[in-house]
């Protein structure tokens, strides 16, 4: 992660995009990503392409550290101290994707102080799905299984998004997701293979509230979708918000006859003409309105940040007022010498 600013050894077409024109540069890196050519951080890019995944990365690393709240709710509650442990590594891994996104993001010219302020402001946007309660136990194996399934099928085509340090921290995040998502589902299996009846009530409770905010953790239907076609453009998106949705939905019906669920939705059925699973009818003023930040838990998550960050402003104080001493001892080091 530490290697996100290095130049890659120089391409031909790499020196040649810095030494022509604007207008000729553009057409060129147009021409280079539709090829499905990489971006590194030191190549001339558009500031429209610049400034979408300055959004859509710092939107993915909001959406990783909100993500920890949720869960962080249930470490002192966990049923056994496996599953606690597990449920700790998990949240770690979570701010480590913090950490990759925004570090990634950050090769990008902004500021990881800039990127914070605009979520604490409310300005920039996290993952809708974060706004909602973790209401019992098996709330938590539902995330793992829902949640960061949806979130791998969604990131697994980001491992060849154009832009080259958000592609590289993507194959690392995906393979931690897989993790993520098995324990959860393991979690769900124990309870409804040797739970009780009132433990298996539990789960079939948390898919019913989780099951539609998951799907629509994929953004709104393409012909809504603002930055949809352009990203796909530039190889930001391979697949689009309803193609992976629909691949999420496929993905899960099986599971859930393993897991021995019912999957909320009456017009859940099997469409041999389209070789997919139809399904029903998605509440997009719902999202719209969490998106907007009136969902059940926005307030909470935004100012469980804000006071996160206030808390840990001596900790930024201190490591700031020990580098300057060290930079201090280093010069006078040096003038001695
Ligand atoms: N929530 O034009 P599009 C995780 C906004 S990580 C809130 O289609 P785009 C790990 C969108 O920003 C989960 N806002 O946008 C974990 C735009 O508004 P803007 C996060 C949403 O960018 C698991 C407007 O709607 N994953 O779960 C949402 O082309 C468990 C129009 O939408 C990522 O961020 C939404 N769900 O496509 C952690 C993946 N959807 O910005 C803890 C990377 C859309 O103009 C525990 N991101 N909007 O104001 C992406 O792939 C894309 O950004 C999409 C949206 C697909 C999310």
């Amino acid at each position: 992660m530490y290697t996100q600013a290095m130049d890659l050894a120089p391409q031909d077409e790499r020196l040649a995009l810095q030494a022509t024109g604007d207008a000729e540069r553009e057409a060129r890196f147009e021409a280079h990503v539709a090829a499905g050519g990489w971006v590194e951080p030191k190549d001339w890019m558009p500031d429209h392409y610049r400034r979408t995944l300055v959004r859509q990365i710092s939107q993915h690393a909001h959406s990783e550290i909100v993500g920890m709240l949720p869960e962080g709710n249930w470490v002192t509650r966990a049923p056994t101290l496996e599953r606690k442990t597990i449920l700790l590594a998990k949240i770690q891994d979570e701010a480590g994707h913090g950490l990759y996104l925004y570090a990634a993001a950050e090769t990008l010219g902004t500021s990881r102080d800039e990127m914070l302020a605009a979520l604490h402001s409310g300005q920039a946007k996290y993952s809708s799905i974060f706004n909602y309660p973790t209401l019992t136990w098996a709330d938590i194996g539902t995330i793992g299984w829902l949640v960061d399934g949806a979130a791998i099928m969604n990131q697994v085509p980001l491992t060849r998004c154009s832009y080259a340090p958000y592609a590289r921290a993507m194959v690392r995040v995906c393979r931690e997701e897989s993790f993520h998502q098995r324990q959860g589902f393991s979690s769900l299996l124990t309870m409804m293979k040797d739970g009780t009846g009132e433990q298996r009530a539990m789960v079939q409770d948390a898919v019913d509230r989780w099951w539609w905010p998951c799907l629509m953790m994929f953004g709104p239907p393409d012909g809504q979708s603002v930055h949809g076609a352009q990203s796909a453009r530039w190889g930001i998106k391979r697949v689009s918000n309803d193609e992976l949705r629909q691949k999420f939905v496929d993905a899960c019906v099986q599971q859930a006859e393993v897991l021995g669920v019912t999957l909320p939705d009456p017009d859940l059925k099997w469409n041999d003409a389209r070789g997919h699973w139809d399904f029903g009818a998605i509440d997009w003023s719902e999202f719209w309105r969490v998106v907007g930040g009136h969902g059940p838990c926005n307030r909470e998550r935004l100012a469980a940040r804000v006071k996160a960050w206030d808390d840990g402003a001596w900790v930024r104080e201190a490591a700031l007022a020990h580098a300057q001493k060290q930079a201090a001892r280093a010069a006078k080091t040096l003038e001695a010498a």
